[in-house]
């Protein structure tokens, strides 16, 4: 099962930094930080894209990958600062794995608009 590198990730085949994990969800550092703190949490389930989400059937989902996002913001010491979460969807979107991901990053100053 699986096909992307996080796959692998989940399934302890390559290693990462991991900095949370639970039944449902997995966050580890990205291999090419853009910030001091540059984190990936992802659903464990395969869901390729932003486009594959279905409001109701992964909301419950999502939020709680938000409140890793927001535990893991408070341990790195960026909570009170400010931080981005992104998703990138598609070619346009800048996407390169597809197995959702959602960015945490923080700890300097972000610029609008986003190249
Ligand atoms: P995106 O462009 O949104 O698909 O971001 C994919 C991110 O995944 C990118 O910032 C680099 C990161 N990444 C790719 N391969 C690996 C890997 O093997 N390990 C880790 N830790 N991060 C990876």
């Amino acid at each position: 099962m699986g096909n992307t590198i996080f796959s692998k990730i989940i399934n302890r085949e390559i290693p990462a930094d991991i900095v949370y994990e639970n039944e449902n969800i997995l966050a580890f550092r990205d291999i090419n930080p853009q910030a001091p703190v540059h984190i990936l949490i992802i659903p464990k389930i395969e869901i390729p894209t932003v486009r594959d989400i279905n409001g109701k059937e992964h909301g419950p989902l999502l939020g709680e990958m938000i409140d890793v996002a927001n535990e893991l913001a408070k341990k790195e010491g960026i909570s009170e600062n400010g931080f981005r979460l992104v998703f990138n969807c598609g070619k346009h979107g800048g996407q390169e794995v597809y197995h959702l991901h959602m960015h945490l990053l923080g700890g300097r100053q972000m610029k609008w608009p986003p190249g």
